[in-house]
């Protein structure tokens, strides 16, 4: 196993799904039953903000009441058994890196547990059910009146990106990409911009060591110089371990 000296890894709703928390695309995934246009874009929720708050809702709650699995505690035990820096760059809102004790975690697609302001843009950290009528408890009254948001929006939104919406941390990704020595893909279809396109950022700059681990094929799987497939909660442990033994 060479000397890595820095690590990324890109992480989508598949390392999450053995924590119970739905994909998107898999056979009973989230965009089976919900028409991602309809809760996933700012469209949808101007339409239908009930309606997306009860999907974000619902989401909240599942994600409260899940536990990291074997594939997120395996990722914080390489973040501290190698001296290699380890930066995840998740696609996922859930916190369950974080809660396994991954400390370098970007969130590219936001945080389910965080909420946001339209007038103000005031994020704040939430668990509770969310509705037109939460107010922003940091905004005054007039502050939020001036802003000419129409009243049906209510105060607050999710603090997620939606289709359309702008990936957040970009300006932190890239340089990541560009220095990164090995370059993990980790329960993702590969189907979402820009996150797909980041295994070509990587390859374009030509000296990463680039891994699939994944349930099975992505989109980009032909792009990846090594594949794994199988659940994460077994592919990830084993890998990982690997990695620890060939340095002891
Ligand atoms: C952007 C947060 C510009 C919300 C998500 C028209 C107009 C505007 C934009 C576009 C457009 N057409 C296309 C685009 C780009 C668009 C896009 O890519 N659309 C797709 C549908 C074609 N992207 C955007 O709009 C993005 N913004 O482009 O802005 C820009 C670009 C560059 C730089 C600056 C600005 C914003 C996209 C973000 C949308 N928000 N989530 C929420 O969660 O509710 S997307 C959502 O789906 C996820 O966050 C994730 O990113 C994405 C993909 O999901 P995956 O994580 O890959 O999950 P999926 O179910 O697809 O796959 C699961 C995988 O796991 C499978 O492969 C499966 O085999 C595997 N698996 C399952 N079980 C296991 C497993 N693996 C291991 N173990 C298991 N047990």
């Amino acid at each position: 196993m060479p000397y890595y000296q820095h690590i990324v890894i890109l992480t989508g709703a598949g390392i999450s799904a053995e924590s119970g928390l739905g994909t998107f695309r898999d056979v009973d995934g989230l965009w089976t039953k919900y028409d991602l246009n309809e809760v996933a874009t700012p469209q949808g929720f101007a339409r239908n903000p009930e309606f997306v708050h009860a999907f974000y809702n619902a989401r909240r709650t599942n994600l409260l009441e899940a536990k990291p699995n074997a594939g997120h505690d395996a990722l914080a035990r390489l973040e501290r058994e190698v001296e290699a820096t380890v930066t995840v760059v998740t696609q996922n809102i859930d916190n369950l890196h974080e809660r396994a004790g991954s400390t370098n975690v970007i969130h590219m697609h936001g945080e389910l547990l965080k909420v946001r302001c339209h007038a103000a843009h005031h994020v704040m950290a939430w668990e509770a059910d969310l509705d037109v009528n939460t107010p922003c408890s940091l905004c005054t009254e007039e502050g939020r009146a001036a802003t000419g948001i129409p009243e049906h929006l209510g105060s607050l939104r999710p603090h997620v990106v939606w289709f359309g919406e702008v990936p957040m941390e970009m300006d932190r990704i890239y340089p990541e990409l560009n220095t990164c020595d090995l370059f993990l893909s980790i329960g993702t279809s590969g189907s979402v911009y820009p996150a797909a396109g980041f295994i070509e950022e990587v390859r374009s700059r030509g000296r990463a060591h680039t891994a699939e681990l994944n349930l099975e094929p992505s989109e980009g799987q032909s792009l990846f110089a090594e594949k794994i497939y199988g659940p994460a909660t077994e592919v990830v442990p084993t890998y990982v371990d690997k990695f620890v033994s060939a340095l002891s």
